[in-house]
């Protein structure tokens, strides 16, 4: 991860974290050992021991509870289970901060305002250690269900890992139309610092009378029809339409979709509806050499989104597994993940190693 001036990372929607304090154990203070001298080691490393309590890596969800709730539900007090909380980590929910209490480094609660589960929708969970060696965790998806007369929006990628530079493309689909549908109405929109931009880019072929408009740069606005009912009442995802995204810098932001009018065609309205699309933008930086320099930027030689020329000098071979090995901090900290994510599990550590060992070899 990167960390800027201000030793948080560039997360354009976290707000202001607290400083830290009684984090550094006594045998750290005595010993004159100063926070930024402490050793990091995020989950995944492969030296993943954390050692001493004077290390908070970047915490880890593994469940939420309750594991989802039914949309007009009075208050939601979110229990979230995982590793490396502190007293001063911070929930967020589409990211906004709803930090309700610390309870251990496992457990920390959230108490989430009414007016976020009053329409059906995906939202986001994430939590955030500051810095030095804190930052964001995954981020885990929460739906708030559909009472069976909404428009239940999602999207596909659920979340969306781009490269700066890069262009990749997402639906919006609709997951259930028991009384199908004459006219849909959806409002996208991003917030101005999001590190990325997006633009429409297609409706499937049963869309009749389709209108795209932007009322300002960050707004999209989408209308479409079905006049001839060539999707009828299915209750499994319609695709409504896709967008693309190009990554313009380092960070992460969210696209919202909000539903403005959604007809069934016996003219009945369906509810409300909203989901959000988290969209990571990561950069891909030269690895460091062992003269203390830094190599070529890596490449993707057989262009599948993996950069097995990890030294960059053109081609893949063993030395490129043998850096990639040397180098596992350097992944883990300043590198988008998913583009050296050799095995596709979501995390780097040894297996990762392992992966592009064997390709190289198969490549021989
Ligand atoms: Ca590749
Ligand atoms: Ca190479
Ligand atoms: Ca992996």
């Amino acid at each position: 991860m990167q960390i800027s001036e201000s030793g948080l990372t560039s997360f354009s929607l976290i707000p202001k974290i607290p400083i830290i304090h009684n984090v550094v154990t006594d045998s750290a203070a005595h010993s004159g050992i100063v926070k930024s001298d402490l050793v990091c080691r995020p989950t995944g490393s492969l030296n993943s021991t954390v050692k001493g309590e004077d290390t908070w890596p970047s915490p880890v969800i593994t469940s939420v509870y309750p594991d989802s709730i039914f949309v007009g539900s009075k208050s939601l007090l979110l229990t979230i289970d995982g590793n490396y909380f502190i007293p001063e980590t911070r929930v967020l929910w589409d990211a906004r901060d709803y930090t309700k209490k610390y309870q251990s480094p496992y457990q920390i609660t959230a108490e989430i305002l009414d007016v976020e589960i009053q329409t059906p929708g995906q939202h986001y969970i994430q939590v955030y250690n500051p810095s030095p060696c804190g930052g964001p965790s995954n981020i885990l998806a929460y739906q708030v269900r559909d009472n069976g007369q909404s428009f239940p929006l999602t999207t596909n990628p659920r979340t969306m890992q781009v490269l700066k530079g890069e262009i990749k493309s997402a639906s919006i689909l609709v997951q259930n139309l028991p009384k199908g549908l004459i006219r849909f109405n959806l409002t996208l929109t991003k917030d101005s610092a999001a590190p990325f931009q997006f633009f429409f880019s297609g409706f499937p072929s049963w869309v009749t009378n389709p209108l795209v408009t932007w009322p300002d740069n960050d707004q999209l606005l989408i209308v479409g029809e079905d006049v001839s009912d060539r999707i009828g009442n299915k209750t499994e995802g319609v695709l409504l339409f896709n967008i693309s995204v190009i990554g313009s810098a380092f960070g992460t932001g969210y696209i919202h979709c909000t539903l403005n009018e959604g007809v069934a065609s016996d003219s009945s309205r369906y509810g409300s509806s909203y989901t959000a699309l988290p969209v990571i933008v990561g950069e891909i930086i030269p690895y460091p050499n062992s003269a203390g320099g830094e190599y070529s930027l890596p490449g993707d030689p057989d262009g599948d989104g993996l950069y097995e020329d990890i030294n960059g000098n053109g081609w893949f071979d063993l030395h490129d597994v043998v850096t990639f090995f040397q180098s596992s901090d350097h992944v883990i900290n300043h590198e988008p993940v998913w583009a050296f994510d050799f095995d596709r599990n979501g995390v780097i550590n040894l297996n990762d190693v392992i992966y592009l060992f064997q390709n190289s070899m198969e490549k021989k």
